[in-house]
């Protein structure tokens, strides 16, 4: 396969016909390939989106889970049937190369697969009651209408890894995607509906999507039907979104910025060290909210290590993301362009791949010392190398920034991987051992601390944060004895 002959318009037009979708309306998508318009969507109504699912609710909340798993089981095999269409979508829409796209569909297939499981899983607890002649137990029962607010880097897995939960959990779901990536959004509803007409009777309203810029996510997020918003994006989204779901008692699920590191020790296999780099750090042109953004390498195998990245960094290919040749695509705009060069300035290598777009070389900046802009998360491929003497030096450093959501040593000492993974180690809601921080896969609960947002998406148990617990206590005796000892007796 190579590079299509046709322009990114004209594919992205053949895809939309043949999902159906109209591809029109007043917001405006555009390709990080070229720059090019290659569709439209219409604005939705959050109101009107936040009744239908409050609607739904009622009703899906009553049907046995096993049986909301069958709906997700249909969504798998919709999604198994047209994996290639979507992620070549992905591809025009957000800039992956294929191969990443195509992970992508995968993801959500994968988390399809582990949520019908799971719908059969909802375990509760049987608790030792101290009263004679009762028994507690803890259930697990739908929560409420679950609004996904999703970013532009993973356009549809991480509406994926929420909706699948939430529909087996007995919740209903409203997506709010990124608005530099709508279409892909739309694809993913027909699916849906596919998955929906075949399951027959599910409520109007279950799953729907509000396309929208920002004052549509707000109206959302402010909705107190919303049970539960589950945000993925920046830290300043957060910021903006968890003080108003708090405010009127809400529950969010963030999952937010990341400032990913690698500690590279003595003992390191470097060529791998080296490869997981490449992908981490250039892959999704540093576009992961998991990239690798400071690399702390160990005095005695510095050279090395940064010379062979910067020999990577040098070669590897960038181009339009549908030839197969290419490894790093674009940047999702120009804005990402502009945030990248104000960072490294002229050390900043745009690369005139195809023209319109926004293709930059990765960039490796070694530094003396952590600080400045190596602590924020700028989202672009813009490696920062620090040295150190000291594991315990090094996992400071690794711990030492605001945020806290992956992190990786490459070691082969039993000692060191085992220090990086204990309570004293790394402090962030992921920690691998000779792989990079990215590309997790969906069976592991995924989010991370501190300014990361603490929330958990994804496998393990995440699904309880889409349902509420009820502590239940039944006496089936013919005494009421009071829990603590405490004696409340009338006078016969
Ligand atoms: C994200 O960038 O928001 O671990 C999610 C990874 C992917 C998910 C990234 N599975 O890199």
């Amino acid at each position: 396969m190579s590079v299509p002959q046709i322009s990114v318009a004209e594919e992205a037009a053949a895809l939309l016909r043949e999902f159906g979708i109209a591809g029109e309306g007043g917001l405006v998508s555009r390709s990080p390939i070229d720059g090019n318009e290659i569709g439209r969507v219409t604005e939705g109504n959050p109101a009107a989106a936040c009744a239908a699912a409050a609607a739904a609710f009622l009703e899906w909340r009553s049907v046995p889970a096993p049986r909301r798993g069958e709906l997700v089981r249909l969504l798998g095999e919709e999604l198994r049937a047209s994996k290639e269409p979507l992620a070549q979508l992905v591809t025009l829409e957000a800039g992956k190369i294929v191969s990443e796209s195509l992970g992508e569909v995968q993801e959500m297939i994968d988390i399809c697969d582990f949520a019908v499981g799971l719908s059969r899983q909802l375990y509760g607890l049987t608790i030792a009651s101290e009263r004679p002649d009762h028994r507690m137990i803890e259930q697990w029962h739908p929560l409420g209408p679950v609004l996904v607010i999703s970013a532009f880097n993973f356009p549809v897995a991480v509406w994926a890894w929420n909706a699948a939960l939430a529909l087996v959990c007995g919740d209903p779901v409203i997506w709010k995607p990124s608005e530099k990536t709508p279409l892909t959004a739309e694809a993913v509803m027909v699916l849906m509906r596919r998955a929906l007409d075949r399951f027959g009777d599910a409520p109007a309203g279950l799953v729907q999507l509000v396309q929208g810029g920002r004052e549509i996510g707000e109206a959302l997020v402010d909705d107190p039907r919303i049970a539960l918003v589950s945000a993925t994006g920046s830290t300043a989204m957060g910021r903006a979104v968890a003080p108003r779901v708090a405010a009127r008692f809400g529950r969010s699920l963030l999952e937010l910025g990341g400032n990913n590191a690698m500690i590279v020790a003595p003992s390191a296999d470097l060529e791998l060290a080296a490869r997981a780099i490449l992908f981490s750090a250039a892959g999704t042109a540093g576009q992961r909210c998991t990239t690798l953004r400071r690399l702390i390498v160990h005095d005695s195998v510095a050279e090395p290590l940064i010379a062979r990245v910067r020999e990577l960094f040098a070669t590897v290919t960038l181009g339009d993301p549908r030839d197969p040749a290419t490894l790093i695509g674009p940047l999702i705009d120009c804005a990402a362009g502009d945030a990248m060069e104000r960072v490294i300035g002229d050390q900043i290598e745009c690369v005139e791949a195809v023209a319109g777009g926004h293709y930059v070389r990765p960039a490796l900046v070694e530094v003396d010392a952590q600080g400045g802009t190596m602590l924020q998360e700028t989202f672009a491929p813009i490696l920062y190398a620090v040295r150190y003497t000291t594991l315990d030096e090094a996992i400071a450093l690794n711990n030492d920034v605001t945020q806290g959501l992956s992190s990786s040593i490459f070691t082969n000492d039993l000692r060191e991987a085992e220090r990086f993974l204990a309570a004293a180690g790394s402090d962030c809601g992921i920690a691998n051992v000779n792989i990079g921080p990215s590309g997790a896969e969906i069976g592991g609960a995924f989010g991370g601390e501190k300014e990361t947002g603490g929330g958990r998406e994804s496998g393990s148990d995440a699904w309880r944060a889409y349902m509420r617990r009820q502590t239940n206590t039944i006496n089936y005796g013919s005494d009421l004895p009071l829990a603590q000892g405490v004696r409340f007796d009338i006078a016969p």
